[in-house]
C-alpha cells in the first residue's frame, strides 16, 4: 500500500508539470538570411499543407475559355486521368494526383541539386501546374480526343519567356496511350521527333497482335500507342527503348516490327555489361541532331522500386540508376515528356513509387530547363 500511494504521488506531480512555452515575442528575429522567416509565419509558400499541385507550384488554369487570359508559362505539368487502355492491372487515372502526393516535400525554394548545384525551379523558365485533362472514362475514343484538345489548348498559350514561346509539356499518366495525344501536341510545335522510351515493354505492338484485331477501339491501347505514333508519322526513326525486359508475343515478327516503326533496344541487363554512362552515350549517339521526347512508363523501374504500376516487369532498373541515366540526357532539345503506368493503389505505405515518379519528373524539368528549345506557335 506504501508503495501504491507513492506512486499516486508520483504520478501527481508528473501530472502538475507544466511545459512553458517561450513567449511568440521570442520568434520576431528574422530568422534565415533574407528575412523571409521574420515572425516566423510566412504562410505564403505551403509545403504539404494547402491545396496540391506539383512541387507546390502554382496552379494556372490553363484550360480556361478561349476569351479568358490566362498568366503565361514555359513549362506546364498536366495530369491525364486515364487507364482505360490497359491490357492488365487498371489505377493509373489516379497516376495524377498519386505522383503530385509523392511530390509534396519538393519545393522551389528548398530544390537546389547538391550533384548540380543548380535550382531548376528558380530560372529562366516559369514551371506551373495545369491541373488534370478532364477525361471521361466511359469512352476512349472521347477521351483520347479530350486530352489531344488538352494539349492543344495548353501548348498554344504563350510562353513567359519572350524569345522560346511555346510553352512545353510534362504529361502525368494515366495509363501509356496517352502519350499518343501528347506525340500529336509535339508534332504541331516541333514537328517528328526522336523518342526515348523507358519501358519495360516495347508498346510497338501492330494493334491486329495486341488487342485483338476485332475493332479499331480496341487496338488502341497502352501497348500500341507508338506504332500508331509511327503511322501517323509523328516520330522518326531514330528513336530507341530503354530498359527492356518482357517477353514479346511472336519469336520473330515484334521485334521486326518494332524496328520498322524506327526503334533499336537498349535492354535492362545491358546496364551490367556497359553501364550507366554506356547507357547514356547510346541514347545521346540515337537521337543526335533531332528533337526528343522522353516517356518514362515507371515500370521501366523494378516493381521493388516501383510496385504501383500495372504491368510489373522484375529485373528492372533501380531509381538512382533511372535517375542517374535521366540527368545523363543533358543538352538534349526535349519537347515534351511524360511519367506514366503510375498506379498508385498498389503502392505500400511508404510511398514508394510515387516518390520515384515525382523525382523523375523533377529530372524532366531540369532537362526541359537545360535547354530552351524554339517551337513554331499555331
Ligand atoms: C516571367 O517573365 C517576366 C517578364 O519577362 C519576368 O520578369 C519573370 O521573371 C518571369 N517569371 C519567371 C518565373 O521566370
Ligand atoms: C531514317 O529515315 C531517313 C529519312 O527518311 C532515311 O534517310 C534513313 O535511312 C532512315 N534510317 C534508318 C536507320 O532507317
Ligand atoms: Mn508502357
Amino acid at each position: 500500500m506504501a508503495r501504491l500511494s507513492h506512486l499516486l504521488a508520483f504520478a501527481a506531480t508528473a501530472i502538475a508539470r507544466e511545459i512553458t512555452f517561450p513567449p511568440v515575442s521570442g520568434m520576431q528575429e528574422p530568422l534565415g538570411a533574407t528575412g523571409r522567416m521574420n515572425l516566423g509565419m510566412d504562410l505564403s509558400e505551403p509545403l504539404y499543407s494547402g491545396l496540391m499541385t506539383f512541387g507546390s507550384l502554382p496552379y494556372v488554369h490553363c484550360l480556361a475559355a478561349a476569351d479568358t487570359t490566362v498568366e503565361p508559362y514555359d513549362i506546364a505539368i498536366v495530369g491525364a486521368p486515364f487507364d482505360t487502355g490497359v491490357t492488365a492491372r487498371p489505377g493509373a487515372r489516379y497516376g495524377p494526383n498519386g505522383i503530385r502526393q509523392g511530390s509534396t516535400r519538393m519545393h522551389a525554394q528548398f530544390s537546389w541539386s547538391v550533384y548540380t548545384g543548380r535550382n531548376y525551379f528558380q530560372e529562366w523558365a516559369k514551371v506551373v501546374d495545369c491541373g488534370d485533362a478532364p477525361l471521361t472514362v466511359l469512352d476512349n475514343t472521347i477521351a483520347l480526343k479530350q486530352l489531344t484538345k488538352t494539349h492543344e489548348v495548353i501548348s498554344a498559350r504563350k510562353g513567359n519567356d519572350s524569345e522560346f514561346t511555346v510553352p512545353r509539356i510534362i504529361t502525368l499518366g494515366g495509363d501509356h496511350t496517352t502519350t499518343l495525344p501528347a506525340l500529336r501536341s509535339t508534332f504541331t510545335h516541333f514537328g517528328p521527333v526522336s523518342v526515348i522510351h523507358f519501358d519495360s515493354h516495347i508498346d510497338t505492338w501492330n494493334p491486329d497482335v495486341l488487342g485483338g484485331g476485332f475493332s479499331h477501339y480496341a487496338g488502341v491501347n497502352h501497348g500500341t500507342f507508338l506504332h500508331i505514333a509511327h503511322e501517323e508519322g509523328l516520330i522518326l526513326n531514330s528513336s530507341i527503348h530503354a530498359g527492356i525486359r518482357a517477353p514479346v508475343s511472336n519469336k520473330k515478327y515484334d521485334i521486326h516490327h518494332d524496328k520498322s516503326c524506327g526503334f533499336t533496344i537498349v535492354k535492362a541487363r545491358d546496364l551490367d555489361k556497359i553501364g550507366m554512362q554506356g547507357v547514356i552515350d547510346a541514347l545521346k549517339e540515337r537521337v543526335k541532331g533531332t528533337k526528343v521526347y522522353i516517356s518514362v512508363d515507371i515500370d521501366v523501374l523494378d516493381p521493388a522500386f516501383a510496385p504501383a504500376t500495372g504491368t510489373a516487369e522484375v529485373g528492372g532498373w533501380t531509381t538512382r540508376e533511372l535517375l542517374t541515366i535521366l540527368d545523363g540526357l543533358s543538352g538534349m532539345e526535349v519537347v515534351g515528356a511524360d511519367v506514366v503506368e503510375v498506379a498508385p493503389i498498389y503502392d505500400n505505405p511508404g510511398e514508394t513509387t510515387v516518390l520515384a515518379a515525382a523525382e523523375v519528373v523533377h529530372s524532366l524539368i531540369g532537362l526541359m530547363v537545360e535547354k530552351p528549345v524554339k517551337g513554331k506557335a499555331t
